[in-house]
């Protein structure tokens, strides 16, 4: 449960003198305040993932502050870009690093950089207007603040923000977890998913959840596949909002830490012997590898791997 913050340093009239100094509570003064959104939700050991802020749009006043927190293994941003600016690309580098400062008319750029797994971002907003800000990483991933004069009323408290807040997480992550019927493979065959999101096929806008998994069936559960020697397997990114990959390292070897993911390595075929990757593999992409030795194979998605626990095994028999 979160509580509503509120500041009274704004209102505390400070008064030094020679013989010290006194504190006195300003009779009427507004007190700012400062209202918590959660950025992303996750389930399933990180397998479902919201994309979206909960709430995505919030009503406050001049001198108030927001406080993003970032429960999540998927990482976001909360970015201010000014009128007149382009958002930055994910694939920008800059989109991974914060900038600004803690206070916001909206004139220049903020943004929180990356956050995940309990990271926090907290902004003031110091003139009235509607601000629109951004998950650089996920672009149909945006929200709003609305900031009005002093003094206006609040159409909701800290108790009803996290209400809708629980609603939003709820349905994107029934959502996500409704993707994985739609997987159109037979089950356990040749041709695997690499990640899946609702609405993946269809052309639709961007989805706000998404499945972090390999799958071989509509099956979080189901993460070892055994096939037999010679097995040829085709992934394809069935998620409409998700870059992943299908990384592969060597018998005996330290999985590679290879950053960014780059360019595919290795062969069409792999026996073990050395790493193999796919290189980025955006929605609807496919990458396809004939297993030509016997083994227990790990599969990675590098981009989320280590936060998002996004690895399968293949056996080949
Ligand atoms: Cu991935």
């Amino acid at each position: 449960m979160r509580l509503p913050i509120i500041l009274f340093a704004a209102s505390l009239a400070m008064t030094a003198c020679s013989g010290g100094s006194t504190s006195t509570l300003t009779p009427n003064a507004p007190q700012a305040a400062t209202f918590a959104i959660v950025t992303g939700a996750q389930d399933q050991n990180q397998a479902l993932q919201g994309l979206n802020f909960y709430p995505a749009s919030l009503s406050i006043n001049v001198g108030d502050s927001v406080s993003w927190t970032f429960p999540t293994g998927e990482p976001h941003t909360v970015a201010i870009v000014p009128a007149g600016q382009s958002v930055p690309p994910p694939n920008d580098p800059n989109v991974a690093k914060p900038s600004g400062s803690t206070t916001t008319d909206g004139t220049a750029y903020s943004s929180s950089g990356f956050q995940l797994l309990g990271g926090k971002y907290a902004l003031t907003f110091t003139k009235a207007g509607s601000y629109t800000y951004h998950c650089l990483i996920h672009p149909g991933m945006i929200g709003t603040i609305v900031v009005r004069a002093v003094g206006t009323p609040y159409p909701q408290t800290q108790g009803q923000l996290d209400a809708a807040a629980a609603v939003g997480e709820s349905a994107d992550l029934a959502s996500a977890s409704a993707s994985l019927a739609t997987f159109p493979y037979p089950v356990d065959g040749t041709h695997l998913a690499v990640g899946i999101s609702p609405a993946a096929s269809g052309g639709a806008p961007a989805a706000t959840s998404t499945v972090l998994r390999f799958l071989s069936s509509p099956s979080l559960s189901n993460q070892t596949l055994t096939v037999p020697l010679g097995t040829t397997l085709t992934w394809t990114n069935l998620s409409n909002n998700e870059p992943h990959t299908v990384s592969i390292g060597a018998n005996g070897q330290p999985f590679p830490a290879i950053n960014p993911p780059g360019a595919p390595t290795g062969n069409t075929t792999f026996d073990g012997s050395a790493f193999s990757n796919s290189g980025i593999l955006f929605p609807g992409q496919s990458y396809s590898l004939t297993f030509i030795k016997a083994g227990r194979y790990t599969i990675h998605c590098v981009f989320h791997d280590d936060t998002e626990n996004m690895i399968s095994t293949v056996v080949v028999v």
